[in-house]
């Protein structure tokens, strides 16, 4: 044998062992380098076959390819068990356990006070209404006596107010100043609009009240605006709020900024007017208050109520979506346990 055979041979023996010592992949690129690659010592001593006599050259030849083919084969095999060895060790050191069971991401959700207000909005504003913005800090004035409240009317306590440091501002105690405000701008033009927003009253909370909720107030203002248009209009919005086929009551009441003022029920959604827990046993669910627009009230928008005629309507949103629901205690909207929002959409 050659002596260059022979030290093709001892190369041979010498690299195989050195690529199994091979333990991260920079190793075996290095181990590439110094073996394989242009400068290595393998691709050396094959350049070398012209020292060898003629006849030895074919048989050194081939024996150097087989040993080059090896030993690239043994590379990509020292490779692939390192590779994964290395992913191993690195899900071991960063403790991924791939078999534990994933964990569910949570998906946002709506509070369920905005999918009512958008739904209302959305009814109201398909019957041309427009959504009018009114301010929630407002004057005794305009939330008290502009609205036929007279100082001291023992109406005035069905609204307990929150007064600030400045004397007769207060945080509105209903949606309803925002009929002044939008009859202010618009007359003597008709006015059909929806005022949604937040209210407040100095109350006990309880199952069914808070001290900060949202109402939204509607105001129609025409020549020939009558009740039955106040009917037609609410008898709409109950069938695409609560369900089509929907029956709705009126009942006497009295707010001193309507005449004459009624308080409106729809049959009870869950048991169709049969009687069942949510609805009391009345078979009725109450949805809002309304009314004919007072001449007072028309009058200090600048209407000449004997020209103009209105209905107005005020309905609190909680309470439609604990109707609408089945949520019975106003407490858990504003509490802030994510677990509410699962109740609705
Ligand atoms: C009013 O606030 C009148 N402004 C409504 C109105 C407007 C009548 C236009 C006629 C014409 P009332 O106090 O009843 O009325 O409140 C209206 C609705 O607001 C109630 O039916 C209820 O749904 C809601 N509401 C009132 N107080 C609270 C409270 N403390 N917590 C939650 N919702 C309330």
């Amino acid at each position: 044998m050659s002596n260059l055979l022979q030290e093709l041979e001892q190369l041979y023996q010498d690299a195989s062992a050195a690529l199994d010592g091979c333990q991260t992949l920079e190793e075996t690129e290095a181990w590439h380098a110094a073996y394989l690659g242009r400068k290595g010592a393998v691709t050396a001593i094959v350049r070398g076959v012209g020292q060898l006599p003629r006849e030895e050259r074919p048989a050194f030849g081939k024996r150097a390819n087989e040993i080059k083919v090896t030993l690239e084969a043994a590379l990509r095999g020292r490779q692939e068990r390192v590779a994964l060895a290395e992913m191993e060790q690195a899900l071991s050191a960063e403790g991924i356990d791939v078999t534990l069971p994933g964990r569910p991401q949570q998906i946002g959700k709506l509070h369920p006070t905005t999918v009512a207000l958008r739904e209302i909005v959305d009814i109201f504003t398909q019957m041309g209404f427009e959504v009018f913005d009114a301010r929630e800090v407002e004057t005794d004035e305009l939330n008290f006596e502009l609205l036929n409240f007279p100082p001291g009317h023992p109406a005035r306590e069905m609204q307990d107010s929150f007064y600030t440091d400045t004397e007769d501002v207060i945080l509105r105690t209903h949606t309803s100043p925002g009929q002044i405000h939008a009859m202010r701008k618009y007359a003597p033009e008709p006015i059909r609009v929806i005022l949604p927003g937040k209210c407040y009253r100095n109350e006990d909370v309880t199952a069914r009240s808070e001290m900060m909720f949202y109402q939204v107030e509607g105001l129609v203002v025409g020549r020939n605006v009558t009740f039955s248009d106040l009917k037609g209009v609410l008898l709409n919005y109950a069938n695409q709020m609560y369900g089509e086929g929907r029956k709705i009551r009126f009942r006497k009441s009295y707010f001193p900024f309507t005449e004459p003022s009624v308080e409106v029920d729809v049959d009870c959604i869950l048991c169709g007017g049969e009687g069942c827990r949510v609805c009391k046993y009345t078979g009725w669910l109450e949805i809002l208050g309304a009314g004919m627009v007072h001449p007072v009230v028309l009058r200090n928008g600048g209407y000449d109520p004997a020209e103009f005629s209105g209905f107005a309507f005020g309905m609190g949103i909680e309470r439609q979506a604990m109707n609408k629901y089945s949520i019975d205690d106003i407490r858990y909207f504003y509490e802030n346990d994510a677990r509410f929002l699962e109740r609705v959409g």
